[in-house]
């Protein structure tokens, strides 16, 4: 075996929010990657809309910087557990893992989720305590909880000698000892080259694993993933192995590897490298590209099972096809079948009616960001409320479970566990840091979490937070009865108007402003009962001939409750949809017509006699 000592290849893991891609700014700032007057801004590498926007990295990505003379490949990954199909995908191309760890939050599940992963590979762990300079900060008790995962996940002894480093990713520094003044990042830089182990390289014929895939509209399709064994240039002739061990050939068009924000055209790339190749039309991740001289494949990519399912539909409303570019049912399916290439956790299937597609994902925020990726797409479709996923394990039906984990504040105990407790949690631990500072920890059916995060949002008023992970399947229970209060639908199509919104909201909370264009059986708002009624906000005020003294006084609606589209598929129930298009979110129910929801009120009924 060789060793390549000019390269280290690492990946960056961590709970959602602990600082990774700021971290990552820090390290492309102070290699000198930019130009000294060029602006970069923050976050750099959460360049796709969605992720500048949600403030959180959704993909994961590469880049490179150089360091004394050593290239650091550096791999970005996203912390919510929704996306962790991403870090199961690419942390197969690093030798070494950065873990971060915010100062304050401590290790939180999705730590213990990329750990673990990290670990059982085997790949070199160098911790990062990140936000020191956060006020109360608690960088000594954070350092033995950490020690304690390591105890609990560690596959052998020398994965407990990990180093220790102490960031404030925001200011760029890096320290080796708590308290010392930090001054760059290089104590960073200069732990990964002392610790990280450079890549090992096997010599033969060439071979890659595609871990990632990018395109271009110049260079088609561009395959990304580390080169195992020997080297590739541009015209060598390569051997793909699709996932059924077929193989086709290829002739290479580019070689590029990665540097700053940039990929660079290069001769050739060696063992050890993580590179981009373009000419191979048809790959897919998890592919190898290999020498036709000894095309063995390499060990595919494996990631976790999705846990929640929800149906994507053609858009079946009486607005359908007015606002979206992309309608019929072959554009839809097209478009999801492609998203396959590249998202890895997600599934589709085709379902009985030709219409309709069952999606699956890691939650509901890896469904949402699809949703919303495609609706700015021109796409227009419906979706449905989500389910948790059930499946048969030892003849068994069984369910997900999820591992929930709430910071919060004394106050919010109450409503909480009761809130929680009506959803089918079990609390396993509470703990009180004394200054009124709480974490909750449940085990909760991945069901009764669905829906759960904008009630959640409402009754603790938005300052605490929640946080979840996959832990596995127990035996199904019983079904969860909605909380949901009835929804007041619209009777009548037409333009809603002051009058009807305004008789509307003497029954509940509206959605819509006064203008907009809605159809019967669309939902207009919430009812304070149980029941959903339905109501006519298109209803204008009889003209009279008599004044009455109150009139000319205009009526004053409340300001509609606007939902996102996350609030939207958490609202719906299973007899509603969620209509999306490029410029509307709007929901209604499946049945449109009062008669037709009456009929299939009474025969539900009959058949539960
Ligand atoms: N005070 C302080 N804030 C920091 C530090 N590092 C990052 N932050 C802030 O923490 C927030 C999250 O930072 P990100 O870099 O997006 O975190 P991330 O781990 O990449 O998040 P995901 O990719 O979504 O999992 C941002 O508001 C940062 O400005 C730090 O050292 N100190
Ligand atoms: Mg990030």
């Amino acid at each position: 075996m060789n060793y390549r000592n000019d390269i280290r290849n690492i990946a960056i893991i961590a709970h959602v929010d602990h600082g990774k891609t700021t971290l990552v700014d820090a390290m492309l700032k102070q290699s000198k990657v930019f130009r000294n007057n060029q602006a970069v801004g923050e976050l750099i590498m959460d360049s796709n809309t969605l992720e500048r926007e949600k403030g959180i990295t959704i993909m994961s990505k590469n880049t490179a910087v150089v360091y004394r003379g050593v290239k650091i490949n550096i791999i970005d990954t996203p912390g919510h557990a929704d996306f962790s199909g991403e870090v199961e995908r690419v942390i197969s191309m690093a030798d070494g893992c950065l873990l971060l760890v915010d100062s304050v939050e401590g290790p939180m599940p999705q730590t213990k989720f990329v750990l673990r992963h990290a670990l059982q590979r085997g790949l070199t762990i160098i911790v990062v305590i990140n936000k020191i300079d956060r006020p109360n900060s608690r960088i000594a008790e954070v350092t033995s909880l950490i020690q304690d995962l390591f105890l609990e996940l560690a596959t052998d002894m020398d994965q407990l000698d990990y180093h220790v480093l102490y960031a404030d990713a925001k200011e760029g520094t890096a320290v080796t000892e708590p308290g010392m003044p930090g001054k760059d990042i290089s104590p960073l830089f200069d732990c990964i080259l002392a610790n990280v182990p450079p890549p090992q390289i096997e010599s033969g014929p060439f071979q890659m694993l595609v871990s990632n895939l990018d395109s271009d509209s110049h260079k088609g399709r561009i395959a990304i993933g580390r080169i195992w064994r020997g080297k590739v240039a541009s015209h060598d002739t390569v051997v793909r192995v699709n996932a059924d061990g077929n193989m086709d050939y290829y002739e290479i068009a580019e070689v590029l590897t990665y540097l700053g924000l940039k990929r660079l055209k290069v001769d050739q790339a060696e063992a050890g490298d993580i590179v981009a190749v373009t000419g191979i039309e048809k790959v897919s991740i998890g592919d190898t590209i290999a020498s036709p001289e000894q095309p063995s494949a390499l060990p595919r990519i494996e990631v976790g099972e999705p846990t929640v399912e929800m149906t994507f539909g053609v858009n079946t409303s009486p607005f359908a096809g007015r606002e979206g570019r992309f309608c019929t049912t072959r554009q839809l399916r097209k478009r999801l079948y492609k998203e396959l290439e590249t998202n890895l956790s997600l599934r589709v299937q085709d379902t009985d009616s030709p219409d309709t597609f069952l999606v699956k994902g890691r939650g509901e925020l890896h469904l949402a960001i699809l949703i919303e990726t495609m609706r700015r797409e021109d796409y227009e479709f419906e979706v449905s409320k989500p389910e948790a996923i059930t499946k048969v394990i030892d003849g068994k039906l069984v369910e997900p479970v999820e591992l929930l984990t709430i910071d919060t504040s004394e106050e919010y105990i109450g409503v909480l566990t009761e809130m929680l407790s009506k959803r089918q949690a079990r609390m396993v631990d509470m703990r009180n840091d004394g200054l009124g500072n709480i974490r909750l920890v449940f085990q909760i059916p991945t069901k009764g979490l669905l829906g759960f995060r904008s009630s959640f949002l409402t009754s603790t008023r938005g300052d605490s937070i929640m946080n979840s992970v996959f832990l596995g399947y127990e035996p199904l229970r019983g079904e969860i009865i909605s909380a949901r209060n009835g929804v007041l639908v619209a009777s009548e199509p037409g333009s809603t108007i002051t009058y009807g919104l305004n008789n509307a909201q003497e029954r509940g909370l509206t959605f819509i402003e006064p203008g907009t264009l809605v159809y019967e059986g669309m939902i207009v708002g919430l009812n304070s009962r149980l029941q959903d009624i339905p109501v006519n906000v298109c209803k204008e005020k009889k003209k009279t001939n008599i004044r009455s003294s109150t009139s000319d006084i205009a009526v004053k609606l409340t300001p509609p409750l606007k939902m996102s589209l996350e609030q939207a598929i958490d609202f719906v129930n299973r007899d509603e949809l969620v209509e999306v298009t490029p410029e509307n979110i709007r929901l209604r129910k499946k049945l449109l017509t009062y008669s037709q929801r009456l009929r299939s009120i009474s025969a539900a009924r009959l058949s539960i006699k």
